[in-house]
């Protein structure tokens, strides 16, 4: 019975841990790379990339023709720069591939189709952490900013507080029947 009851807590635990989680990726953007265009060779790759902000727990959006393109990573500046295919680290080629921006650093992407790469159809991009991506400009919006992520961070904290309380509950249940 005992045994029962501290298997069902460490389930809550989990439960709670996991909707902490899901709820701090709650500023997180999905980027479709090329805007309107596309992940194509007609795609201003290079402005798009400098006229997008990408954070740590962002996500890539490739929309593409499945068999007219593919996506592939590369691990290194050199290989990017001599569209080197063959060097990949990682390839997709489902038509909407996602890939998530787990850290901070630059990324290297290339199509896989021979040709398109050194026609333009490459990207790099550099992920910041999200606190570098929030940068006041001066005092009054600064603490305008810091009591608008206080505010954030009360409302991302508000269905763990429930599910801690949920288990709280538990436990006491729990004890009374032990
Ligand atoms: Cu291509």
């Amino acid at each position: 019975m005992g045994g029962g009851g501290a298997a069902a807590v460490v389930v809550m635990m989990v439960v709670v841990i996991l909707l902490s989680e899901g709820t701090r990726g709650g500023n997180a953007t999905q980027h479709v790379v090329g805007g309107s265009q596309g992940w194509d060779v007609s795609a201003d790759l290079s402005s798009w990339a400098s006229g997008n902000t990408f954070k740590v727990g962002d996500q890539l959006v490739f929309k593409y023709t499945t068999g007219l393109h593919s996506v592939v990573e590369l691990g290194s500046e050199s290989a990017y720069k001599n569209c080197a295919i063959g060097s990949g680290v990682n390839t997709m080629n489902g038509g909407k591939d996602v890939v998530k921006l787990t850290k901070p650093g630059t990324r290297y992407f290339i199509c896989g189709t021979p040709g398109h790469c050194s026609q333009g159809m490459k990207l790099k991009i550099n992920t910041v952490t999200a606190a570098a991506a929030t940068t006041p400009n001066s005092t009054d919006s600064s603490s305008s900013v810091s009591s608008a992520s206080a505010l954030q961070s009360y409302v991302y904290l508000a269905p763990t507080m429930f599910w801690v309380f949920i288990t709280m509950a538990l436990l006491a249940v729990t004890a009374s029947v032990s």
